[in-house]
């Protein structure tokens, strides 16, 4: 600090002519001369960095081991450092990290040691950065707008090709094929930790069953409003239905466990037909739970948009027509729940449409359901 203010003393009394009221030490004339005669660096250089430097104090060291690491440690680098209060740092950004590559033989980069740190390729924005992690291990990340990983990894396989897994015997262990999507040679165990497979169940049932010509309702009938069962009598066919009046609700009624690992979600359907070629079939599922240590007289819930869809008839008479009540309402039902069910026609419309004239028949119900296994 003192050089620099015998400098300024002296150039400002050379300016102005005027000699500033400084005292000059021998010594200090002696390296004010040389500095302004430019025979004394005014940074100075060697192999070894001054003792107690002053924070922002500037050296260059001549013996670096590369270009910017700024460590004196008997190479051949030359790199302007910087004394930040507590080490010697290269001027021109982080530490060690100064070209590419390095004059290894092999032409490693041996200073890839972390994402702030790695080997990039890109566009200057985004691109792919490679390094090792000191927890992961080697790292091969995309980066966009300097942000590890934010973006989706996406490979194209061209026709015919494939990506695969090897184990350590060179047998594939998972496959994944361009062609059709299908993975092989693999192996998902839904009761090994942590995994999980959520399936879709679906199941049909008939309604009612014909002995020739004698039909029978398959399923639970009410004291009162029970649909007819009849059977269908085709040239090639026998088979049954149950008609729900257009006027009067008429139900029957089943019962099933939900399974364990059921993920809360169910789909009703119904396969109907009538003669009428107009209007709409309100198709209600009530159900309702009764959980282990409850009795087994639960009130079913009302009719209701949650419960009910409104189907409409098809053009053409007797074609059969598919409907389904996606999400049915089941409040609090949970796995291995006893689930009473109520199927009906809300034949009044109290909540949904139900406008088409004549019988309903419904000839099929099923159900859809998602299970982790
Ligand atoms: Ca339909
Ligand atoms: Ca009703
Ligand atoms: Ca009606």
């Amino acid at each position: 600090m003192r050089i620099l203010f015998l400098l300024c003393a002296y150039l400002i009394g050379l300016a102005s002519g005027v000699h500033a009221a400084v005292t000059f030490s021998e010594k200090d004339a002696s390296t004010l001369k040389g500095y302004v005669r430019g025979t004394t660096p005014i940074i100075r250089s060697g192999t070894a960095f001054p003792s107690n430097p002053v924070t922002g104090a500037l050296f260059v060291v001549t013996d670096d081991s590369a270009a910017g690491a700024c460590d004196s440690s008997a190479g051949s680098s030359i790199s302007l450092c910087y004394w930040d209060g507590a080490s010697w740092v290269s001027t021109v950004g982080v530490a060690a990290i100064t070209g590419w590559p390095t004059v290894s033989t092999t032409k490693e980069i041996t200073w890839a040691n972390a994402f702030a740190n790695a080997a990039r390729f890109g566009n200057g924005t985004d691109g792919f950065a490679v390094y090792n992690d000191a927890t992961n291990g080697p790292q091969f990340v995309c980066f966009i707008a300097g942000v590890e990983n934010d973006c989706n990894y996406v490979r194209k396989l061209a026709s015919g090709k494939y990506a695969e897994w090897q184990n350590s015997s060179g047998t594939s262990i998972a496959r994944l094929t361009a062609s059709t999507g299908a993975w092989t040679n693999f192996t998902l165990d839904t009761e090994e930790s942590g995994n999980t497979l959520t399936i879709q169940e679906e199941q049909w049932w008939d309604v009612a069953a014909c002995q020739n010509v004698t039909a029978q309702l398959i399923w639970n009938e009410p004291t009162t409003n029970a649909p007819a069962a009849a059977c269908d009598t085709g040239t090639n066919t026998q088979k049954g239905y149950a008609s729900f009046d257009a006027t009067t609700d008429e139900s029957f009624e089943t019962d099933w466990v939900l399974p364990t690992g059921f993920t809360g979600s169910i789909d009703i359907h119904f396969i109907w037909k009538a003669a009428a070629t107009s209007g709409a079939v309100g198709w209600c599922a009530q159900l309702v739970r009764v959980a282990d240590g409850s009795t087994s007289d639960p009130a079913y819930p009302a009719q209701a948009s949650g419960n009910c869809v409104s189907d409409t008839a098809k053009g053409t008479t007797l074609q059969e027509n598919h409907a389904t009540i996606t999400g049915v309402t089941c409040t609090s039902c949970a796995a291995r729940d006893h689930v009473y069910v109520r199927i009906s026609r809300d034949a009044n419309g109290g909540a949904v449409t139900d406008s088409m004239t004549g019988d309903a028949h419904l000839m099929k119900f099923g159900r859809t359901w998602r299970v982790a296994k």
